[in-house]
């Protein structure tokens, strides 16, 4: 990541490693990433606070893996793998009306169940501000 051979990361570094990883972050998510970590405060990433900020962020996805994993495993009630839109009315307190448009785009195969994934994908916006809490991109 280190591109010009410094010993530190600097932003633009940064930068173009995560895009060959395939994300696009801007410039000021990264400075936000780094004001985090950067415990000299010069701007840059020395190793020590690369590691630390590597650190931080694979123990808040571990977190977040294990939220959503006990999250669906306490919605599926009867344990069959797959959560249907009785489950979820029956653990959100909401109605089977409201469950049932909750999961629609999710319920690709129209069945009223969803899997672990779908479950995810019909609660990403729930889950999205549980993520920027944890871990503030
Ligand atoms: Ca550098
Ligand atoms: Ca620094
Ligand atoms: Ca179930």
């Amino acid at each position: 990541m280190d591109a010009n051979g410094d010993d530190r990361i600097s932003v633009s570094e940064f930068k173009k490693a995560a895009k060959s990883l395939g994300q696009d972050v801007t410039t000021a998510e990264v400075k936000a990433m780094f004001s985090e970590v950067d415990d000299n405060g010069d701007g840059y990433l020395n190793y020590k606070e690369f590691e630390a900020m590597m650190v931080d962020r694979m123990e808040a996805a571990a977190m977040e893996d294990k939220y959503l994993q006990e999250m669906f495993s306490q919605m599926d009630l009867d344990k069959n793998g797959r959560v249907s839109y009785k489950e979820i009315a029956k653990t959100l307190g909401i109605s089977k009306e409201e469950a049932k448009e909750l999961i629609k785009e999710a319920d690709t195969s129209g069945d009223g169940k969803i899997n672990f994934e779908g479950t995810i994908y019909a609660f990403s916006s729930l889950i999205w501000e549980v993520r920027s809490v944890r871990s503030p991109l």
